[in-house]
This record gives structure tokens, C-alpha cells and sequence, in this order.
């Protein structure tokens, strides 16, 4: 049986940028994806049970970098920038577009794509593109729900059936997760481990 991970052993070791310059060792990794706001550095914070942890992204500069989070010296969490400038800033949509492409071609240590969705909203062309580039590179990935504590049941339900009508997700897979009240995270922890 593989060895259980600990989550809170957890070191920020370094931003790539276009140039992919990868951190050694070179490590399996878990690549976070979602429109920006989403909610991916938090669900990193509440995945290693810390609070400023991969706030990094934030920084002036920094948003077009894909963070490397290192977890029990065993693999590494990617937090990519968020997607959906598009249509607001043609430049940095460039930018995440060359990123990303580079990132695809060049990391062979990818493993799994977490692509996160808020509970609240409805998968956009963005959304869409990422997840249609997925399957067409064939990279394994799961959608997740955030936010999950802003969503009544309602939003959930209709949530739920979005994923089941447009991806064919069957209902048991459909996880949803809060970075506030912590539900969904340690699925989501069971669900990286089980694709290291
Ligand atoms: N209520 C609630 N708020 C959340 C949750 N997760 C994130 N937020 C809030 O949503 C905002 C965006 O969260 P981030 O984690 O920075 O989102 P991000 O996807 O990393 O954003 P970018 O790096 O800009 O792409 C912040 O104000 C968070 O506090 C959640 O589970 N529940
Ligand atoms: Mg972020």
C-alpha cells in the first residue's frame, strides 16, 4: 500500500514561468485549474490546514506563474493562475494561454488536474475550453465544487445536474468542498492521494 501523505508537511518552493524552469527534484504533481476567483489558493490553504500559505499569487507579478507547493518531500501541488480574463485583458489572457501550453507540453510529471467550479455559477466558454482541453490531451481530471458554504441545496441539486447533463459525471463523484467550513477537503485530499 503507497504511504499516507501528510497534508500539513507543505513547503512553497518556487514560482515557473513561461520558460518552465521546473524545481528539482522533479516530482509527480497535481495541477489546480479554475477561473480566477474560484477559489484554488484557498482550497490549497485548507488542503495543507494552513491560512497565507499559497496567497503567493496574489503578489504584484505573480500572476501569471504557476506555484509549486511541495507536500511530505513525495509530489508537488500546482496552483495555476486563473482563467477568464479573456474577454477583460487580451495581454494576460496571452500570457496564461502560453503558460499553459508550455506547461502541457513540457511537464512530465503531471499526474491529475483538479478543475474547480463555484457551487454557485454555471460552467462558462472558459470553463468549457479548459475542461475540452483536457479530454482532448487526455489528462485525467476531476471537477470540483468550492464554495459549497455560500450554496443552498437548491444550488447544489442544480449544480449537481449541470455536471451529470453536460459531463456525464455520475452523481457519487460529484464532491463539494468549502475552504470556509472545511467540507469536501478531506475527499479531496483521498482523491490526490489516490492519483500519486
Ligand atoms: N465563503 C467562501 N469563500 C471562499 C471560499 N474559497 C475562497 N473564498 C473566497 O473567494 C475569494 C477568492 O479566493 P482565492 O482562493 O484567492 O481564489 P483563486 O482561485 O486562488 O483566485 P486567483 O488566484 O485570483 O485566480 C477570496 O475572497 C476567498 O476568501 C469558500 O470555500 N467559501
Ligand atoms: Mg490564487
Amino acid at each position: 500500500m503507497a504511504k499516507m501523505i501528510d497534508f500539513n508537511d507543505v513547503k512553497f518552493v518556487k514560482s515557473v514561468s513561461v520558460d518552465m524552469d521546473f524545481p528539482s527534484p522533479r516530482l509527480n504533481e497535481i495541477l489546480f485549474l479554475g477561473r480566477s476567483n474560484v477559489g484554488k489558493s484557498s482550497i490549497i490553504n485548507a488542503i495543507t490546514n494552513r491560512k497565507q500559505l499559497a496567497f503567493v499569487s496574489k503578489k504584484p507579478g505573480h500572476t501569471t506563474l504557476l506555484n509549486y507547493f511541495l507536500i511530505d518531500d513525495t509530489f508537488y501541488l500546482v496552483d495555476a493562475p486563473g482563467y477568464g480574463f479573456s474577454a477583460r485583458d487580451k495581454n494576460h489572457y496571452k500570457l496564461f494561454a502560453m503558460l499553459m501550453d508550455n506547461y502541457f507540453k513540457k511537464s512530465n510529471y503531471l499526474r491529475f488536474a483538479i478543475v474547480l467550479l463555484d457551487v454557485r455559477r454555471h460552467v462558462n466558454e472558459d470553463d468549457k475550453l479548459m475542461i475540452d482541453y483536457l479530454i482532448k490531451c487526455h489528462i485525467p481530471f476531476r471537477l470540483i465544487f468550492t464554495k459549497s458554504d455560500l450554496g443552498n441545496q437548491k444550488e447544489r441539486a442544480k449544480a449537481t445536474k449541470m455536471l451529470m447533463d453536460i459531463y456525464n459525471i455520475p452523481k457519487e463523484e460529484i464532491v463539494f468542498t468549502s475552504s470556509n467550513d472545511g467540507r469536501g477537503v478531506e475527499t479531496l485530499r483521498n482523491i490526490i492521494q489516490s492519483h500519486l
